[in-house]
């Protein structure tokens, strides 16, 4: 496996072949946490890949052709097929590749599990606002205390059955 970009590629640079037989790419970025989301499942499910970062302050033009908007993290497999947003990245390798599932089986669990990744989804932005305030000397007493609600919304949601009217109240 190989899974160490040493490139970051930016305007002006070739864009990379196709992809070898047995082998997914990972576009990405060294500090996109999206990405790491699907560098995570690569590693637990121990599947070869390689990793080209994307310099997204100054984009390769040929990017483009890879995701319509020049987001990240997008996967690239042998067939030249694009599978970006990652969580359906994450879900496509686990479908895609045998070994550990790391979704469940059961229709109520996998569903458990997608409502609960809904309820984080505003954990990385909430995070990134804190530490850009901490960083600029701004007042983040607010931000601060949305995170620490989300996280106790996570919390409560995964000791035990979901209950949606529990749910829309904390929103
Ligand atoms: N919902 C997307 C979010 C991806 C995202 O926001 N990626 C950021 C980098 S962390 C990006 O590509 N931003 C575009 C840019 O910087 O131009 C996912 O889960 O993949």
């Amino acid at each position: 496996m190989s899974g160490n970009a040493t490139r970051s590629l930016g305007k002006g640079s070739c864009p990379p072949g196709p992809v070898p037989e047995g082998t997914i790419r990972l576009y990405s970025m060294r500090f996109c946490p999206f990405s790491h989301r699907v560098r995570l499942v690569l590693k637990a499910k121990g599947i070869r890949h390689e990793i080209i970062n994307i310099n997204l302050r100054n984009k390769p033009e040929w990017y483009y052709t890879k995701h319509p908007f020049g987001h990240i993290p997008v996967l690239e497999n042998c067939h030249r097929q694009l599978i970006y947003e990652s969580v359906i990245a994450c879900e496509y390798l686990d479908d895609a590749y045998p070994g550990r599932k790391l979704f469940p089986y059961d229709p109520y669990e996998r569903a458990r599990q997608k409502m609960l990744l809904e309820l984080f989804c505003k954990v990385p932005h909430l995070t990134k606002e804190c530490l850009v305030a901490l960083r600029c000397g701004r007042e983040c007493a607010d931000l601060k205390r949305a995170l620490r609600q989300e996280l106790c919304n996570l919390e409560e949601v995964q000791k035990g059955p979901l209950s949606w009217s529990d749910t829309m109240e904390k929103a």
